[in-house]
This record gives C-alpha cells, sequence and structure tokens, in this order.
C-alpha cells in the first residue's frame, strides 16, 4: 500500500545517533531498535505528528477461532498487516503462575513480546491483579481499604511486596536473546475513575491512589527496571483526569479507555466523549509535553459496518493520539467478546478503508 512511511527514529538508533532509514538500509545498521525508552518516548510524540498508530491486545496470541498460530493476527488476517501496539496482560503474574487470567501462559506472552520488539512495533503492559485481601479477582470492589492495606503500614503490606516481587521476577524476564532489555509501556491502576476494580474511585482516596502509584513506580525503578514507561489510563469522562494524577515525574504517557455500548454509551456519546477527551489530552500535551494515547477503545463484536471510518476515524479528527488500542478477540467466548475484525466479520471491507487512511499506522508504516 502507499501509505506514507513512519520511520519512527527508535528504529534506527545505532551508537546512539539516529538516522533516517535510508542510512539503516544502505549501511546494515544492526538497528538496536527502542534502546533506550526516551527513544521510544519521542519517536511516539514524532509518530503523533504523523497519525495514530492502531494497537490490539493479545493480538498475536489468539484471535476468533485460533489460537497460538505463528505470525497470525485478525487484524493482520484482514489487512495484511500487524498492529503496531500490542498489548499483554500480566494478570496473575503476581502469584508467579504458569498463565495470565486469560489462560495465556506467561511463556508465549514473553515469545510475543519479544516478537513484537524484534519487528519493530510497540508493546504495552496491563496488569489485572488480584485482590490482595480476598484473593478474588480485580473485579472484586466488595470492600473499600484494599489499597490502604497494601502501603506501608498496612496489613497487606508484605504480602503485596511479594507480588511486586514476583511481577518483577517475570519483567527481567522480558529479554531478547542476546540479554537486550527491551523498552515496553507498563500501565498499572488503570480505570481507576470507575467502580469496579479494587483500586477504583470510590475504594480508596486520592492519596492512597497517588501512594500506590508513586510506590509501584519506586519498587521497580529501585529494581532496575530503566525500560519501563508508564501510563496513567483512567476511564470514561476525563472531565477530573488529573484527580489522581501521580505527578509528571511518574507518568510518561497520558491516556484514556472508553468503550462505545449500546446499553452505557451509544454512538453519538461515544463520539462525544472521544473528542471531549481528546480536547483534555491536547491541552495536558500542551502543559506536559507528555503525548496521549486512547489505551482501551472499542464497540464489542463491532456491530456497526462502517465503525472504524465512520464513528472512530471521524471522532479522533484532527486531535493527535500517538496509538489508539482495541482490545481483545476472546477465542474463549464464542463471538461475543471481541474488538477487532476477522475475515468475515461485519466490519471487515471498512477496516482495509481504515487501513488505507494514510493517518492511521500499523507495523510496516514504521519499519519500512
Ligand atoms: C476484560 C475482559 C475479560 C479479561 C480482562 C483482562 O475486559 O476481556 O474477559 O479477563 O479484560 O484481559
Amino acid at each position: 500500500m502507499n501509505k506514507m512511511n513512519i520511520c519512527l527514529s527508535f528504529l534506527i538508533v545505532s551508537s546512539g545517533i539516529t538516522t533516517g532509514c535510508s542510512s539503516l538500509n544502505s549501511q546494515n545498521v544492526q538497528p538496536n531498535r527502542v534502546s533506550d525508552t526516551e527513544t521510544l518516548l519521542e519517536s511516539l510524540k514524532e509518530s503523533a505528528a504523523k497519525g495514530y498508530m492502531f494497537g490490539h491486545h493479545d493480538a498475536t496470541i489468539y484471535g476468533i477461532g485460533w489460537e497460538n498460530d505463528e505470525n497470525r493476527s485478525d487484524i493482520k488476517s484482514v489487512c495484511g498487516d500487524y498492529p503496531a501496539v500490542i498489548s499483554f496482560d500480566l494478570g496473575h503474574i503476581e502469584h508467579n503462575n504458569e498463565n495470565n487470567l486469560d489462560n495465556v501462559s506467561f511463556d508465549k506472552i514473553r515469545k510475543e513480546i519479544v516478537n513484537q520488539y524484534k519487528r519493530g512495533g510497540i508493546i504495552s503492559l496491563s496488569w489485572h491483579l488480584d485482590n490482595p485481601m480476598t484473593d478474588s479477582s480485580s473485579w472484586d470492589n466488595s470492600q473499600t481499604g484494599v489499597v490502604k492495606s497494601i502501603l506501608p503500614g498496612g496489613e497487606n503490606y508484605e504480602k503485596f511486596q511479594g507480588w511486586m516481587d514476583n511481577l518483577a521476577g517475570y519483567l527481567e524476564t522480558l529479554k531478547t536473546e542476546d540479554d537486550e532489555k527491551i523498552p515496553m509501556f507498563f500501565r498499572p491502576w488503570h480505570e481507576h475513575s470507575g467502580n469496579w476494580f479494587w483500586w477504583g474511585q470510590d475504594l480508596c482516596t486520592v492519596d492512597e491512589y497517588v501512594s500506590l502509584w508513586k510506590m509501584t513506580k519506586e519498587i521497580l525503578t529501585e529494581k532496575g527496571f530503566d525500560n519501563l514507561l508508564y501510563t496513567y489510563s483512567p476511564n470514561g469522562d476525563c472531565a477530573d483526569y488529573m484527580e489522581k494524577y501521580p505527578g509528571n515525574d511518574y507518568v510518561d504517557l497520558l491516556g484514556f479507555d472508553l468503550y462505545q455500548s449500546d446499553n452505557y454509551i451509544n454512538q453519538e456519546k461515544f463520539i462525544s466523549l472521544i473528542q471531549k477527551n481528546l480536547s483534555i489530552m491536547d491541552e495536558f500535551n500542551k502543559e506536559t509535553g507528555k503525548p496521549y494515547a486512547i489505551t482501551e477503545i472499542g464497540y464489542e463484536t463491532v456491530a456497526n459496518p462502517k465503525w472504524w471510518t465512520e464513528v472512530l476515524d471521524h471522532a479522533i479528527g484532527d486531535y493527535k493520539p500517538c496509538y489508539v488500542l482495541v482490545w481483545r478477540n476472546a477465542r474463549e467466548k464464542g463471538e461475543e467478546h471481541y474488538f477487532a475484525p476477522y475475515p468475515g466479520q461485519l466490519s471487515e471491507n471498512d477496516f482495509v478503508e481504515f487501513y488505507n487512511n494514510p493517518k492511521t499506522i500499523f507495523l510496516n508504516d514504521i519499519i519500512k
């Protein structure tokens, strides 16, 4: 396809000098990919000026009607290209389990993180960790005080430190075979403005949430993870976006999650909320210099054949998110819980049109 090539500088960093795409081709440079997180961040800002990257959760692990096929992705089956961003979830790494909460093995996640990195794509990690008070899921919001209980002095402090050790133990293994650390985004404590997770809006105070965030980053930094960039992403209306913002030193990427749904946020409301939120992001971007993304978005089952061009792209308009990411195509839930098209899906042709829009950035737009 004749799309503009987004030559992200991080793909071609060599000896600390960023060069142009042609240099990569002509000099046989061994691309060091994202050699450091700063380069990744700068590259993201550059690409946002040109368009927005498309992302999909668990894209290369499973899709509708398949699982664990090598080099497969529903997005690729529809448009021939991989998403530029792929996210993965670390839920249950706190127990050192073999599989995550969606029954994907952590070995497979590691493999796909390395694959995505080697392809030149961007990686983001979320963490739907269990409730440390009840050992039930992230969604166990049955009591307040869980966040407080894992902060210093709290009854679950030691337990949570152990969970952080388990998280760190896994993050430590996310390297290439040459022992190269992989720069990536980490998006902990997401959707905290809703009330469905135990760290949600009414389940902890502003101070507790901010302390939790700071503690998380400080622990990982102390353990030597200089390859992580931190994404802050509340859910829904971003009117009070900064209420629980942990501070500029603790956040690298601004974001928000928002879904269209027939019951709660219909198409009209969805478009206007996206635009409202993006204008808020735009303001904070001007103030802080930080890029922003729509860290989760989608319309379950994409029940509108023109959703990609007439709703999503239309809503984004001239705003400059660096990426938009749709959630997973759950292979275990029949054809009920998916957010990206697959061959034969209602919005397939519209997605190809969306792909062909020079504004949308997929993997090939990055590496060519
Ligand atoms: C939710 C759903 C769940 C899943 C969770 C973590 O939105 O997709 O089925 O367990 O994300 O991936």
